[in-house]
């Protein structure tokens, strides 16, 4: 049993801010959840979802036994029977197809570092088959790395001595609520803050100017103002390779093409080019949302373009950011199996593949993922677990990607396990997490599950060394310790050697007659919608549309209608909201059946085109 105390931890949640926490325990029970005040990023605060854990620890949904579906019931077993079950459909799988009719699919449920540990379970069996490509920022990434070779480590305080401050497409007031912290201290230094979105959302509320976009015009308006940057400040001194090309490219972008594709009026383009260039240093801040589209990596390099042009490179307060790349906290060797050779699947188009695949998945394993929910085409992941022979779930609640599996194995929380790390995606500070609560009877930590597998498919104990081994990230050189468990991060500078200027312009294709859906994260649940707010959610999902376009519809606010594409369908309460650009449709990500109408297309870096996705809009059949 735990002893009453206070411990401190980290949270785990796919989350930017990755916030300190302070957890009270009683009676090996957790009671309070508070922000770990000496944590100099979060700064002793964390929001509702972080502090939620105290009552779902102990809820209603957490799952405390094995369950096994049965006559399309699940019913709870016994947790030998579970593993044996598990183990034995794993080999029946490989002997009968070879180890690639074996998935283990990840997904990003929490940030452990020590995750990467459980992948030894396919690689050992041979290689598996597991997803790549990324549902979330490797796209805009892969276009920020363009410019100098890496995304670099720097950090958000920068913004702090920026005077003007460009969030594009990022929405921090919702999703990442301490970096808005620094923007309200930013503005009290005498910074302005600008947003540039494709609707109003609690960011723009915050911020001095807003311009809402069309959604996919940002290469064109990003294109447009690199133009004035040019005609500003002319060629930049020292010849750069491709500069004349790309020159030759944004001018040919004028502002009645900016004011077409945007939607923006020629004095709504103007105050916006002369946000960017007249207060400088300018630092601008891209979300994810916007990269998610066939030309992402594009889009990204463009907008970092005009950050070099306008010439905020390098300078204090000045510079163009996204998230932070892998930093190699762990060894290249970590978790590795030589020679395993992993069958991989695009996780945008999971479903299709797992559909088609050959030779076929008859044995699947989800940990920290929920794809029959999250990833685009949903419903071919649907299909494919309503044919697989077996598949299990990993999770502590039961998710859709659970509920549709063969048998759901509950696990502890990262509260309830201790002795890992988290590294920031957006700030520079890792934390190790405490264990700070007793799991309730009947939940497993996940690793033991999956070596337990393991041991009964007859495989060495590789997993418990290399654990071991996880506590090596402490001596890593460029950490700097800054309270307990808590270190800082050498920055890594981005800015660095010659730049590279974007070398294509690509069109941006549009499908007349139809609506771009676009689909956003929300304050109130992480990625997956979880089970208190599912509850809560008994009628259609809100789809909110301009006012313009209600009106060509003849749409009233709460009328019901169904959003159709060639992938499926979904019925929908209207939301009149007069601030939606033209021709866009928005709903909340995470809402179940939102992603049976998301578009499975890839980029050619092979990630996600969630926001290419169009829809009709239909009256309901019934
Ligand atoms: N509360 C909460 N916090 C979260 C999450 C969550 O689910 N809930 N998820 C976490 C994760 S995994 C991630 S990846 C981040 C995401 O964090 P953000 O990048 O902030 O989130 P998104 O909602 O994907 O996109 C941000 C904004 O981009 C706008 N947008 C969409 N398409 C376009 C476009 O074409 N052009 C322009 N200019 N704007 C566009 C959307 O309206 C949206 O408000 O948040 C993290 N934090
Ligand atoms: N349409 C649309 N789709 C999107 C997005 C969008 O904006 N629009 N956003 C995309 C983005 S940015 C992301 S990051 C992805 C996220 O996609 P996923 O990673 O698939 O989804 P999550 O909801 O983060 O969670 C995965 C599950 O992990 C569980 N979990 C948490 N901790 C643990 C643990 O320790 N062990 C195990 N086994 N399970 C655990 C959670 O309860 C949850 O059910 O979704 C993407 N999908
Ligand atoms: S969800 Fe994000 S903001 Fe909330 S407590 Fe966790 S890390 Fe902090
Ligand atoms: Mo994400």
């Amino acid at each position: 049993m735990l002893a009453d105390d206070t411990n401190l931890s980290v949270c785990a949640y796919d989350c930017p801010d990755s916030c300190g926490m302070v957890a009270t325990c009683r009676d090996g029970r957790l009671v309070e959840l508070e922000g770990r005040k000496d944590n100099p990023y979060t700064r002793g605060f964390i929001c509702h979802k972080g502090r939620r854990w105290v009552r779902d620890l102990r809820g209603r949904d957490r799952l405390t036994s094995p369950l096994l579906r049965r006559n399309g019931k699940f019913v709870p077993i016994g947790w030998d029977e579970a593993l044996d079950m598990t183990a034995r459909a794993i080999q029946l799988a490989v002997q009968l197809h070879g180890h690639q009719s074996f998935l283990f699919y990840e997904g990003s449920g929490n940030l452990l570092m020590g995750n990467k540990v459980q992948r030894l379970l396919p690689l050992m069996l041979g290689g598996g088959t597991m997803a790549t490509g990324s549902l979330c920022s490797s796209e805009g990434k892969a276009g920020l790395a363009r410019s100098y070779g890496t995304v670099g480590r720097d950090q958000p305080s920068a913004a702090l001595k920026s005077k003007s401050i460009l969030l594009w497409g990022r929405n921090p007031a919702e999703n990442s609520v301490h970096f808005l912290a620094i923007l309200h201290d930013a503005r009290r230094a005498g910074a302005r803050i600008g947003t540039i979105e494709v609707r109003a959302t609690p960011t723009t509320e915050a911020s001095d100017s807003a311009w809402i976009v069309r959604p996919g015009s940002d290469l064109t308006l990003a294109l447009y103002l690199c133009h004035e940057a040019v005609l500003l400040h002319g060629e930049p001194q020292t010849p750069y390779e491709g500069y004349e090309l790309f020159r030759q490219a944004c001018l040919m972008v004028s502002a009645e093409d900016a004011q077409l594709a945007t939607g923006l009026s020629a004095e709504a383009l103007h105050a916006l080019v002369s946000f960017v260039v007249d207060q400088p240093p300018l630092s601008i801040w891209m979300g994810v949302g916007l990269q998610r589209t066939q030309w992402g990596a594009d889009l990204v390099h463009t907008i970092d373009t005009l950050g070099f042009l306008l010439g905020n490179h390098g300078i204090l307060g000045g510079g163009v950011w996204f998230e932070l790349g892998d930093d190699g906290l762990l060894p290249n060797d970590f978790a590795v199996v030589h020679g395993a050779q992993t069958r991989l699947m695009s996780r945008p188009s999971l479903g299709a593949s797992l559909l088609e695949a050959e030779p076929p998945v008859e044995a699947a394993m989800f940990v920290r993922g929920n794809p029959a929910s999250q990833n685009p085409d949903a419903g071919k992941v649907l299909q494919f677990l309503k044919q697989c022979p077996f598949s299990v779930c990993l999770d502590w609640h039961m998710s859709v990607t659970a509920r549709a599996c063969s048998l759901v194995l509950p696990i502890t929380v990262f509260l309830e396990r201790g002795g890992d790390y988290v590294m920031s995606y957006f700030h520079d500070l890792l934390q190790k997490t405490t264990r700070t609560a007793e799991p309730p009877e009947g939940v497993r930590d996940e690793l033991d599950i999956v070596r337990d597998v393991a041991l009964r498919l007859g495989l060495p104990d590789r997993f418990t060394a290399e654990m071991t081994r996880l506590a090596d990230v402490e001596s890593d050189p460029r950490l700097t310790p800054v309270g307990p468990g808590m270190w800082r991060l050498a920055e890594a500078p981005r800015i660095r050697g010659t730049f590279h200027f974007p070398s294509t312009v690509p069109s941006v294709p549009s499908e007349p007659g139809m609506l771009r859906l676009i689909t956003v994260h929300v304050r109130d649940y992480i990625n997956g919608i979880d089970p208190a707010q599912a509850r809560v959610r008994v009628l259609p999902p809100v789809a909110a549309v301009s006012t313009k376009l209600a009106r060509e519809h003849g749409l009233t606010e709460g009328q019901r209608m169904t959003l159709r594409n060639a992938l499926g369908s979904l019925d929908v309460r209207i939301h009149l909201d007069k601030s939606i650009a033209e021709e866009t449709i928005v709903l909340a990500q995470g809402v179940e059946g939102v992603n049976v109408l998301v578009a499975p297309g890839l980029t050619a870096n092979g990630n996600s085109c969630i926001n290419d996705t169009w829809v009709l809009l239909e009256p309901v059949q019934h």
